[in-house]
């Protein structure tokens, strides 16, 4: 690396550009009025409440200038992901310098008058918020709740194979579990088809009050570790700004050669080691150019730079050691007196879409092309009959799958991501046309793993979630798959990226993007192997705490119902969907029309298990979910047999969402439709997958309310039998039929006499399960048989 990469002409622009981002940083976070400083600063100019973050942001605006810089010397295709996203003031003065601000928000103008309103909406009632949010162009990543900004990138640069990804990673960031194991993405990523993500892992030393765990190890021992996790650390280490643009510059250099010479290895010389990517440490005071010292204590270069050093209008004499700090910038010898920057600084930003702000990779929703979709009626299961037996939904799902891969293969967008359970959950048939990606070693006996392939596996939940997020945003397809009870691992990460959707909505300059879609299965009710560890529906209860326009959540009862809704979900846009579906054998309910026409009102009446065509209901037994459809229609075929004069309504809810009422969710039927389905006097014995209260929480306002029985999970498990486990949750059949004896005064003695029946059946099932290891003939051999 040569000491002097920046000619001094170059070195003094890049310095004054650098200033003029900081100066537009103060600015953010403190003033109301007085943008240039044209007059002396007075306390009405600053703002009420003063809300950001100093402390990351001068780095930040440091790393960006660098950057804009190697792309056109390189001629770069690069984004800018943020890991401490609540440095926005770097971002949105970085991307109001380069223009792309001004072109999407015409009002924050190029002149005194657009800088005022930049300064005063920051932060601001009715302005932006402090982080790298959706508002701000360039991004893709808020980087409020810290951890994924390294999964992010990796995801935005898989199958990108020219994109470069910029990753500022916080030091702090950097403990968090997701950060520390997204690390070792480099072991996945495929340096031919992929592109490539360059980690600037910003050891400002501090977090909010603390130190970092990194920056107070020693030197070498943070080389050791980042070499050991497979990078090649270059530090620029300093504080004293002539010195660090000249190590940045030449450091940055090597890194982007380095890059390419990689790619060049592995693209044209086929070069198959595995790559030692490179990486930069920067190491610079936290809070780098603000104020030194204030109330006798050091705020640069230690936590006290965190936030916001100064409070004028709490200490008046800060006021003067605010000016003092925003004319430090010298202003005047960065923007006109119009206030535009001056076009010889101006012109160290890169142009058009290579402006990192105006790239199309950060707005994924510009690049989206749609999936070619295979027919999903063609990979129906046979069910010429209600209760045709089936091998498992998810591995009737598995071909289909399969040929998404197979018709999307020639424009790599799409990919399916799971820890370690793309088998297990029954999809094996990804196998027959794509590897996983596996850039690390391999050994004779591993199976289908190869340097680029369709399928992710890695044991990290977060790890997956992010490469996931970060290849939609960045305008692809794609599809997680998941132990039910393990995705609440990510539980926080569906929170962020449902935030992200809801407001990138309502932007109208940000492009759509592919829904991310969740198919969780070895749910809760067929655990054999695992027990009370892995039964947990809970995640379906988080998710609708999400804004209704961009949730949705589906019960397929069978095989066909998977396909048709897991086709509707890869062909949808900005949404999260989430399935729940079962791998284990299980009869089948509807005929691929059938099942078309089911999942397309999403709830109806299941004619052939019904029998009051002609006349009103005594009961309406509704189920939602695979295992609860299949315990009712045992329950009714019981009641059928036994009290054949009752009247019953079998009700089936695909979509989770029809429950709530229209005001509440895009889905939700009318109160007329509802009352259609459901009566508005009759009891519903109403079995669901998950907890039970989630349906009253759906349906509290509807008018039969009162008579809604829920039988679900109540969080009793462990390892016994599939019907054992619906037992200790009361939702079998013997439980739903007596909750319907219950109910139905009008059963009378018969009604007694049978629920008799069925508490001695209870104590023969347990009786027979502890003996034989294996659930009673009769449960094992149920069929249905429709009933006249
Ligand atoms: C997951 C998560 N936990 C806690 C916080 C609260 N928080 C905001 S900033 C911060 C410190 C971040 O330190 P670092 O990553 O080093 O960023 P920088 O020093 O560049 O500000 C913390 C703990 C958060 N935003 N996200
Ligand atoms: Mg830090």
């Amino acid at each position: 690396m040569t000491i002097s990469t920046l000619t001094p002409e170059q070195l003094h622009k890049m310095d004054a550009y650098w200033r003029a981002a900081n100066y537009l940083s103060v600015g953010q976070i403190y003033l109301y009025d007085n943008p240039l400083l044209k007059r002396p600063l007075v306390l009405t100019d600053v703002k009420h409440m003063l809300l950001g973050h100093w402390g990351t942001t001068p780095g930040q605006n440091f790393i960006y200038v660098h950057l804009n810089r190697v792309i056109k010397k390189y001629d770069l295709d690069m984004i800018y992901v943020s890991g401490p996203g609540h440095g926005g003031p770097a971002v949105v003065g970085n991307t109001y310098l380069e223009g792309t601000y001004s072109e999407i928000y015409p009002d924050i103008s190029q002149d005194e008058a657009g800088l005022q309103r930049l300064f005063k909406q920051f932060s601001f009632p009715g302005g932006i918020p402090s982080h790298a949010s959706p508002e701000c162009p360039g991004s893709i990543h808020e980087g409020g709740e810290l951890g994924y900004s390294l999964s992010h990138s990796f995801g935005a640069v898989f199958d990108n194979p020219d994109l470069i990804v910029a990753c500022v990673v916080g030091d702090g960031e950097a403990e968090t579990g997701p950060l520390a194991t997204a690390w070792q993405s480099n072991k996945f990523l495929d340096p031919v088809t992929d592109g490539a993500v360059l980690p600037i892992l910003h050891l400002n030393g501090y977090k909010i009050s603390n130190p970092t765990v990194l920056a107070r190890i020693e030197h070498e021992e943070l080389e050791q570790f980042l070499t050991g996790c497979g990078w090649t650390p270059c530090f620029v280490e300093g504080d004293d700004p002539e010195t660090m643009h000249q190590l940045m510059a030449g450091t940055l250099e090597k890194a982007i050669e380095d890059i390419r010479q990689i790619q060049d290895n592995a693209r044209n010389n086929n070069d198959t080691t595995r790559p030692r990517w490179p990486m930069i440490v920067l190491d610079s005071p936290k809070g780098w150019t603000g104020p030194k010292v204030v109330d006798g204590l050091q705020v640069e270069g230690t936590f006290r730079a965190h936030q916001v050093p100064l409070h004028p209008r709490v200490h008046p004499e800060h006021l003067k050691l605010l000016e003092d700090w925003l004319k430090s910038y010298r202003p005047e010898e960065l923007f006109e007196g119009q206030g535009r920057l001056k076009p010889e600084l101006a012109e160290l930003a890169p142009r058009g879409e290579r402006r990192m702000g105006a790239n199309p990779h950060a707005n994924g929703g510009m690049l989206l092309r749609e999936l070619r979709m295979p027919d999903f009626r063609d990979y129906a299961a046979d069910v010429p009959a209600p209760g045709a037996p089936g091998i498992g939904d998810t591995h009737v799902l598995g071909p289909f799958l399969r040929d998404v891969v197979k018709l999307n293969d020639a424009q790599r967008n799409f990919r399916v991501f799971g820890p370690d359970e793309t088998l297990s959950n029954g999809l094996a048939a990804l196998f027959e046309v794509t590897p996983r990606q596996w850039d690390a070693a391999t050994v004779p006996n591993d199976e289908w793993l190869a340097p680029a392939g369709r399928v992710m596996e890695m044991l990290s939940e977060h790890q997956c979630e992010g490469w996931l997020e970060g290849y939609l945003l960045t305008g692809r397809h794609g599809l997680f798959n998941c132990y039910e009870a393990f995705i609440h691992i990510i539980d926080s990460m569906f929170n962020q990226h449902a935030k992200w959707l809801k407001v990138t909505a309502h932007l109208p300059w940000r492009h759509k993007i592919a829904s991310l879609n969740y198919l969780l299965t070895s749910h809760v009710w067929r655990q054999d192997h695992n027990g009370f560890t892995h039964q947990d529906p809970g995640f379906i209860d988080h998710v609708v705490n999400k804004k209704a326009e961009v949730v949705r959540v589906y019960f397929p009862p069978d095989a066909n119902c998977l396909l048709s809704v897991m086709n509707h979900c890869l062909k949808s846009h900005h949404y999260v969907n989430v399935v729940v579906a079962g791998k284990h054998p299980a009869p089948q309910w509807l005929s691929m029309d059938a099942a078309v026409k089911h999942c397309s009102e999403g709830i109806g009446i299941w004619q052939w298990a019904s029998n009051d065509q002609a006349v009103a209901p005594d009961v309406v037994m509704a189920c939602c979910g695979d295992v609860p459809t299949l315990e009712t229609l045992a329950a009714v075929s019981i009641l059928r047999e036994h009290l054949p004069e009752l009247k019953i309504r079998v009700v089936n809810v695909v979509d989770l969402m029809k429950l709530q009422p229209p005001s509440e969710h895009p889905h939700g039927l009318s109160d007329m439709e509802f009352d259609e389905l459901f009566t508005r006097d009759k009891p519903v014995i109403f079995a669901y997958h998950a907890y039970p209260w989630l349906i009253h929480r759906l349906t509290y306002r509807r008018t039969n309310h009162h008579n809604i029985h829920v039988r679900g999970y109540k969080e009793e498990g462990t390892i016994t039998t599939p019907f054992d486990m619906t037992v200790l949750n009361d939702l079998d059949r013997f439980h739903l039929v007596m909750d319907t004896i219950d109910r139905l005064p009008q059963t009378g003695d018969k009604g007694i006499y049978l629920k008799q029946q069925l508490k001695d059946k209870l104590i023969e099932h347990k009786q027979y399960i502890n003996k034989h290891g294996q659930d009673m003939p009769e449960i094992r051999n149920w069929k249905w048989n429709n009933p006249t």
